[in-house]
C-alpha cells in the first residue's frame, strides 16, 4: 500500500460532511490502493456529534481508512493536509440579507485561509463548497499568502452534473453520452448552463436541442434545481453535493476524461474577458493536479450576455467583502 494522504474537511458533522466522509474513507476519491487519513474539522458545539461520526467511520472498518482526527483546532485539522474540502459555513437564516451572509462567512474563511497557509502541505489542493462558494474561495485565497491560485477552486460540479442529468432525462440518454457542457459563472441562480458546444454520442447536439425549451425552461430548471430539492426533502442537497465534490477533487488530482471537460470555479486572470480577481466557473481540463481553462471557445451573443450577468453578480459580491480581501 502507498503512504496515506491527509484529507481535511470542515463542516464534517453537517449534512454534506456526513455524506462525504464515508465515501472518502471507502476509497471513492483516490481508489482502493490509496490509504487516507481523515482530518474532520468542526466548531466546538458540534464536536459531540462529530464523535459519533468518528465511531461510525471506525465501525465501517474501511480498508483505505488509516487515522481519523476530529478537532476544532484549525492548526491540527489543516496540519500537513494534502487535500482540503471547505464545506462548513454559516447557513442563511430568516431575515438575513446577502450582505450579512457574506460577512458572516467572510469571518470564517479569512482565518481559514490563514490557517491553511500556515499549516497545510505547501502543495495542498483546496476545494470550497460552503456558500457563497465562489466568494468564500476568493476570501480564502486572499488570506492565504502561501497559496497560489492554481491550488484553490470553488465547486460548480454539482451544477455541471445537474446539467448532464437534466438534459439526459429530457433526451432519453444516459448522462455519460453527453459531453462538452459548461456551467459558467457563480454558484447561484445567475449560473449559466451552456449547451452551445454540447455533444451527444460524439455528435454535435444543436439539432437535438429545442432552443426555445433550452432558453425558456432548461436554464431555469438547472439554476433552481437546488431549491426544488429543498422543497422535496426539506433540507438541501447533501449526497449529490458530496458526490460532486468527490468528482471535482478526483478529476483535479487524477485527470479529467480526454475527450471532455468539466466546470470549475477558477481564479480569473481575465480569461474570456472576465474581470480579474473573481472566482469564476470556466470549462477546464485537468492533468497531474493542475487545471487548464479550455481556450478559444466561440461564444454566441446569448452566452456572452448570460455570462456577463453572472460576472456582474460576482463583482457585487466581491465589493461587499472588500474589507476581507
Ligand atoms: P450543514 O448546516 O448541515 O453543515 C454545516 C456544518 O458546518 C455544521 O456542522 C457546522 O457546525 C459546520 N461549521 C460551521 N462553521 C464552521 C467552521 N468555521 N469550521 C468548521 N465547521 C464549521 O450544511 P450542509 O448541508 O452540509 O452544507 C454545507 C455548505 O455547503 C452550505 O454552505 C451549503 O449552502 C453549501 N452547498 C454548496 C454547494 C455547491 O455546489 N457549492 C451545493 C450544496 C450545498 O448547498
Amino acid at each position: 500500500m502507498k503512504q496515506a494522504v491527509n484529507v481535511a474537511l470542515t463542516g464534517a458533522a453537517g449534512n454534506i460532511g456526513y455524506a462525504i466522509a464515508f465515501r472518502i474513507a471507502a476509497g471513492h476519491l483516490f481508489g482502493p490502493e490509496q490509504p487516507v487519513n481523515l482530518h474532520l474539522i468542526e466548531i466546538e458545539p458540534a464536536l459531540p456529534v462529530l464523535t459519533g461520526v468518528v465511531m461510525e467511520l471506525r465501525d465501517c472498518a474501511f480498508a483505505t481508512l488509516h487515522n481519523v482526527v476530529a478537532t476544532a483546532d484549525p492548526s491540527i485539522g489543516f496540519g500537513d493536509a494534502d487535500y482540503v474540502f471547505l464545506i462548513g459555513s454559516r447557513p442563511r437564516t430568516k431575515g438575513m440579507e446577502r450582505q450579512d451572509l457574506l460577512s458572516a462567512n467572510g469571518a470564517i474563511f479569512k482565518p481559514t485561509g490563514k490557517a491553511i497557509s500556515d499549516h497545510a502541505n505547501p502543495d495542498v489542493r483546496v476545494l470550497v463548497v460552503g456558500n457563497p462558494a465562489n466568494t468564500n474561495a476568493l476570501i480564502t485565497l486572499h488570506n492565504a499568502p502561501n497559496l497560489a491560485p492554481h491550488q484553490i477552486s470553488s465547486m460548480m460540479r454539482l451544477d455541471h452534473n445537474r446539467t448532464l442529468s437534466l438534459l439526459a432525462e429530457k433526451l432519453n440518454q444516459h448522462p455519460t453520452a453527453i459531453k462538452q457542457v459548461t456551467v459558467w459563472g457563480n454558484h447561484s441562480t445567475t449560473q449559466f448552463p451552456d449547451l452551445q458546444h454540447c455533444q451527444i454520442n460524439s455528435q454535435d447536439a444543436s439539432s437535438m436541442i429545442d432552443q426555445s425549451w433550452y432558453k425558456n425552461e432548461f436554464i431555469d430548471l438547472v439554476q433552481k434545481r437546488g431549491a426544488k430539492i429543498i422543497e422535496a426533502r426539506g433540507t438541501s442537497s447533501a449526497a449529490s453535493a458530496a458526490s460532486a465534490a468527490i468528482d471535482h477533487m478526483r478529476d483535479w488530482t487524477l485527470g479529467s476524461a480526454a475527450d471532455n471537460w468539466v466546470s470549475m470555479g477558477i481564479y480569473s486572470q481575465g480569461m474570456y474577458g472576465i474581470d480579474p480577481d473573481l472566482m469564476f466557473s470556466y470549462p477546464a481540463v485537468c492533468r497531474d493536479r493542475q487545471f487548464t481553462v479550455v481556450q478559444d471557445l466561440q461564444l454566441n451573443e446569448f452566452s456572452q450576455h448570460m455570462i456577463a450577468r453572472s460576472e456582474q453578480e460576482l463583482i457585487k459580491e466581491r465589493d461587499m467583502v472588500k474589507d476581507l480581501l
